[in-house]
C-alpha cells in the first residue's frame, strides 16, 4: 500500500504519489550561493523572486520551494513576505524551506492552501518543535532520516530513523503517514562513488516498507562534477525507478525536466503517454 500527499496553492492542487506523474519542486527561490540575490534580499528588494517564479513555472515546476536563509536578516519576516509575493504570482503550492522554527511558523501563518514544510530531522527536540506546527496548520512535512547533524552512510540507519519519524509523527502528533515525505538523502557523487547506491537502496526499502512519498535535493548529486545536467538527467529516472516521487530540482533545465517526463511514460505514470504527447503538441504549436 502506498500513500498520496495532497498539497494546495491558491488554485491548483498537487497530489504526490507512487503511481502518479513525478512532482517537480523548483529549487531556485533560494539565496544559498547567490551573492547578488542575497544582497537584494538584505536590502528588501524581492523583485528577483518574481522572475524566478515565472522561469520555474514555465519550465514545469508543480511546486515552488521558498528558502530565505540570508545571514543577518529577520528570516521570519522575509520568508512571510516572499511567500505572499510568490502566491500573488502563481497558484501553485509552496514548499516552505527553513531550519528556523520561527520562520516556518511565520510562513505557515500567511500561507494560503496546504503547504509542504521543509524540513524536520529525527532529533527529538526538532520533532517536538516542528510537528505541532505541521498539525496546527494542516501541512505536510519533509523529514530527513538523520540526527545530531550526522548523515548516516548506511541504508539500515536511514531506515531506522525513517521508522522513528513515522512512528512519532503518526502516534504522538496525529499526522497522517500520507503527509510525511521522506528525504532519503542524496549526496554528491564526486565525494564518494558509492553514495548513490546507498540512496537508491534507501528509496527502494522506504517505498516497500512504508509506502510513503519521498523527495530529494536532486542537484546535490552532481555537485562539483562536470556536465551536471547529463548526470541529473540520468540520476532522476534511476531514482524514480527506486521509488522517488518528487524532487527539489532546477526546473529551468529542459534536459532534466524532459528526462523526468520520459521516465513517467516508461514507469506507466503517464497513462497512454498523454501528458508527454500534449507537451510535444504545445511545443510544436508555440514554435509554429
Ligand atoms: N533536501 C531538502 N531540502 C533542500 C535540499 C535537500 N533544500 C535546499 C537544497 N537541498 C535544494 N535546493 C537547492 C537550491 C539551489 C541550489 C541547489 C539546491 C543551487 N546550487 C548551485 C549549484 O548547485 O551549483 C550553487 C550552490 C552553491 O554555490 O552553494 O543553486 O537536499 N529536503
Amino acid at each position: 500500500m502506498t500513500h498520496e500527499t495532497v498539497l494546495r496553492g491558491t488554485g491548483s492542487e498537487v497530489v504526490i504519489g507512487h503511481g502518479r506523474r513525478f512532482c517537480l519542486i523548483g529549487e531556485r527561490i533560494n539565496p544559498t550561493g547567490r551573492r547578488i540575490f542575497q544582497e537584494q534580499l538584505r536590502a528588501g528588494d524581492l523583485s528577483a523572486i518574481e522572475r524566478d517564479v515565472q522561469a520555474q513555472v514555465e519550465g514545469g515546476a508543480d511546486v515552488l520551494d521558498v528558502n530565505m536563509g540570508v545571514p543577518l536578516t529577520d528570516e521570519a519576516d522575509l520568508l512571510a513576505r516572499a511567500i505572499q509575493l510568490v502566491q500573488s504570482r502563481t497558484d501553485k503550492p509552496i514548499c516552505i524551506d527553513s531550519s528556523v522554527i520561527e520562520a516556518l511558523e511565520a510562513g505557515l501563518a500567511v500561507y494560503q492552501g496546504r503547504a509542504l514544510v521543509n524540513s524536520v530531522t529525527a532529533e527529538d527536540d526538532r520533532l517536538a518543535a516542528i510537528l505541532p506546527l505541521v498539525k496546527k496548520y494542516d501541512a505536510a512535512i519533509i523529514a530527513l532520516p538523520n540526527d545530531h547533524d550526522e548523515i548516516p552512510m548506511e541504508a539500515d540507519k536511514r531506515l531506522d530513523l525513517t521508522a522513528k519519524i513515522i512512528r512519532v509523527a503518526t502516534e504522538e502528533y496525529g499526522i497522517a503517514a500520507a503527509d510525511i515525505v521522506i528525504d532519503p538523502l542524496a549526496m554528491p557523487i564526486g565525494a564518494d562513488t558509492t553514495t548513490a547506491l546507498v540512496t537508491f537502496e534507501t528509496m527502494r526499502r522506504i517505498r516497500d516498507e512504508f509506502g510513503v512519498n519521498m523527495t530529494c535535493g536532486a542537484s546535490n548529486t552532481s555537485f562539483g562534477m562536470p556536465d551536471r545536467h547529463t548526470l541529473g538527467a540520468a540520476w532522476l529516472p534511476m531514482a524514480m525507478t527506486a521509488g522517488l516521487t518528487s524532487a527539489i530540482m532546477d526546473t529551468r533545465t529542459p534536459q532534466i525536466v524532459e528526462a523526468v517526463k520520459a521516465a513517467d511514460v516508461f514507469l506507466d505514470h503517464d497513462e497512454w503517454g498523454m501528458a508527454w504527447i500534449a507537451a510535444h503538441r504545445a511545443k510544436a504549436a508555440a514554435t509554429a
